[in-house]
């Protein structure tokens, strides 16, 4: 009798198929015996803490944690997402954060799996997201290790190649303590600022049998709430501030997907007459069709710097870069700082992603969701709303085929339903689409690392599944191929979702700055595209979607081609499939993103 077959090896039409991914990879005899290995309290409190998912790459250093997934759990809770590369592992978890705000797993071989793994984790840092991070080695005592293999894939120190860019690390010498740190990492990840976490678990340990059944421990006692608020007397000293200004700007930086955190920044903005600017470099925090809306600086544009320039009060809700804000937007100085946030909490030595120090003339050490609705109360609560602009539009058509033109057609062929941008471009424009939920718009990669754009597009895709909205992604080429085999994951485990590729066949930033090196050393410009271009062949996107599992369209290189592929790729996406379109657009940014990016005047 041949072997019981996996639901997802099972040819198609013999059975109805079940598309939740829950019904994937279901293992031949889930046991549900009592744990008889290190490496099975380790999956035990995996369970505990709800982790549902856990993104790998396999390696035999974590075997015996694998082996206690799949025989121990019955792979579910968590349930493995395989990757075809350790940085997608860690991006997709990093996504489903974006989504959820909250940790799923991920696991990478020893050594070289981290290390494969360590931008993502960056990202991840940089974007405080929560990731609980599974790693192995070993074994640590040198007498168990088989020759070769466990030597170099043993270090003395594994956490300290990510220890610059993780909340915490630790490597647990035996079951009982691997579960108080697992409980205590995910409890880090997910308090606030949250950023990801490594966890070590030498294989020796994982695949020792227990020497004695652990009590019982409920882990929700150990991971107490952490909300930390402003004590009332700041409060009311930021109130009172805020009712003198003769004109407030609230920049709105990192915040929470949270509708009713996004309600009550409204209401401030409101209640306050205040503008607000946005940044791209996060997710959604405020409706850009609101007439208070004032833009995104990074194109320092005509819109966001008066805005900026005439206000004697700034508030800042956990801006990712104030002091660079004020620099490049140069309020008035005569003008009143109140900075919310909690970022400093996690600085340290080794990344600068803390940015420059601005000067603060209150500092609310708090959660600026928690802050919000106190501040409005304390002001004396919101005026009637104002009602949005009607839809931004852009003016004329612009010549050629750009960016703008992907924006224009994607957001005919999607209408009026509900979208989730999952990833956006380098040189996209604020203008070119309206948020109107924390849910529109989930923010950048975080640590500018290329090629999280397709990974973390997967991982909120996998978040936003039965959610009713459509996870799009729009990449740059050079993203998109960085991470391509994040589209492999999506497709095997039945996570829709619709990619869209600015492919202008170039790492085209770079050419930018290759040209302005040119300038401003008087050589030839036309040299720019040298070591950028990916042409001579071009790289058939679509095929490369294709090739594993994903329906493919393009390239196309005009409007009225892309509007007739996204139609078809949209229903793709519908029927539940991943849909990779190609959009061949011309190399090129607009002025103000040339001259942000190249610290170039516009
Ligand atoms: C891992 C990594 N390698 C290199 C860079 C430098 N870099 C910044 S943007 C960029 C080009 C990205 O290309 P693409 O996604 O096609 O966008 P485009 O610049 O063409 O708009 C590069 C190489 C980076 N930020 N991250
Ligand atoms: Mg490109």
């Amino acid at each position: 009798m041949p072997p019981p077959q996996p639901a997802s090896a099972r040819p198609a039409g013999k059975t109805a198929a079940d598309t939740s991914t829950g019904a994937l990879e279901r293992p031949a005899q889930a046991s549900v015996n009592a744990p008889g290995f290190g490496s099975d309290l380790v999956a035990e409190t995996l369970r505990a803490l709800q982790i549902p998912y856990i993104a790998l790459t396999p390696g035999a250093s974590y075997r015996g944690l694998h082996d206690s997934i799949v025989n121990y759990l019955g792979n579910s809770t968590p349930q493995m997402l395989l990757c075809v590369h350790e940085e997608s592992a860690v991006a997709i978890a990093h996504g489903y954060a974006k989504v959820t705000g909250k940790a799923m797993a991920a696991a990478v071989h020893s050594n070289v799996g981290l290390q494969h793994a360590t931008m993502a984790m960056f990202n991840a840092w940089c974007d405080r997201m929560p990731v609980l991070v599974l790693g192995a080695t070993g074994p640590v005592d040198a007498v168990k290790r088989r020759p070769w293999i466990d030597w170099i894939h043993t270090a003395r120190d594994q956490g300290a190649l990510v220890r610059g860019y993780t909340k915490w690390d630790d490597q647990p010498a035996s079951p009982g303590a691997a579960r108080e740190a697992l409980i205590r990492a995910t409890w880090i990840a997910n308090t606030a600022p949250q950023g990801p976490v490594y966890i070590n678990l030498d294989a020796e340990m994982q695949e020792a049998k227990l020497a004695e059944q652990l009590p019982p421990l409920d882990a929700t006692r150990y991971m107490p709430d952490v909300a930390t608020a402003a004590p009332a007397d700041l409060i009311a000293k930021a109130a009172a501030l805020l009712k003198s200004a003769r004109q407030a700007v609230i920049l709105a930086g990192r915040a929470s997907r949270s509708e009713s955190a996004w309600n009550a920044r409204v209401a401030l903005a409101e209640a306050l007459g205040a503008g607000v600017v946005t940044d791209l470099k996060i997710g959604a925090s405020f409706p850009t069709d609101h007439p208070l809306h004032a833009g995104a600086p990074r194109d320092v544009t005509a819109e966001s710097v008066p805005t900026i320039r005439n206000a004697d009060m700034i508030v800042s809700l956990d801006w990712v870069d104030l002091a660079g804000a004020l620099r490049a937007l140069g309020p008035s100085p005569a003008a009143k700082i109140i900075q919310i946030s909690l970022d400093h909490r996690i600085h340290n030595g080794w990344s600068m992603d803390y940015q420059g120090l601005p000067p603060v003339d209150l500092f609310l050490s708090a959660d600026p969701d928690l802050v919000v609705p106190e501040l409005l109360k304390a002001i004396g609560g919101a005026k009637p709303r104002i009602a949005p602009a009607p839809h931004a539009q852009t003016s004329a058509e612009p010549s050629g085929f750009t960016n703008e033109h992907i924006a224009r057609t994607l957001r005919k062929a999607l209408g009026g339903r509900a979208v989730t941008l999952t990833h956006l471009p380098i040189s996209w424009e604020d203008r070119w689409w309206t948020f109107r939920h924390p849910l529109d718009f989930l923010g950048s990669d975080g640590g500018g690392g290329v090629g999280g754009g397709p990974g973390i597009s997967v991982g909120a895709a996998l978040a936003l599944k039965n959610s009713g909205r459509l996870p799009v992604a729009i990449c740059g080429d050079g993203d998109y191929l960085m991470g391509i085999t994040a589209v492999w994951t999506a497709v095997h485990y039945k996570i829709p979702l619709l990619f869209v590729i600015a492919n202008n066949r170039s790492f085209y930033n770079d050419e930018l700055h290759q040209e302005r090196v040119a300038r401003m050393r008087s050589r030839p410009v036309e040299n720019k595209w040298i070591g950028q271009r990916m042409t001579d062949p071009e790289i058939d996107l679509a095929a490369m979607a294709r090739a594993q599992g994903a329906v493919g369209f393009g390239p196309v290189s005009n409007t009225a081609d892309l509007a007739a592929a996204l139609e078809q790729a949209i229903a793709a996406v519908d029927a539940g499939q991943v849909a990779v379109v190609d959009a061949q657009v011309e190399p090129g940014y607009s002025a103000s993103v040339t001259a942000a990016m190249t610290r170039a005047k516009n």
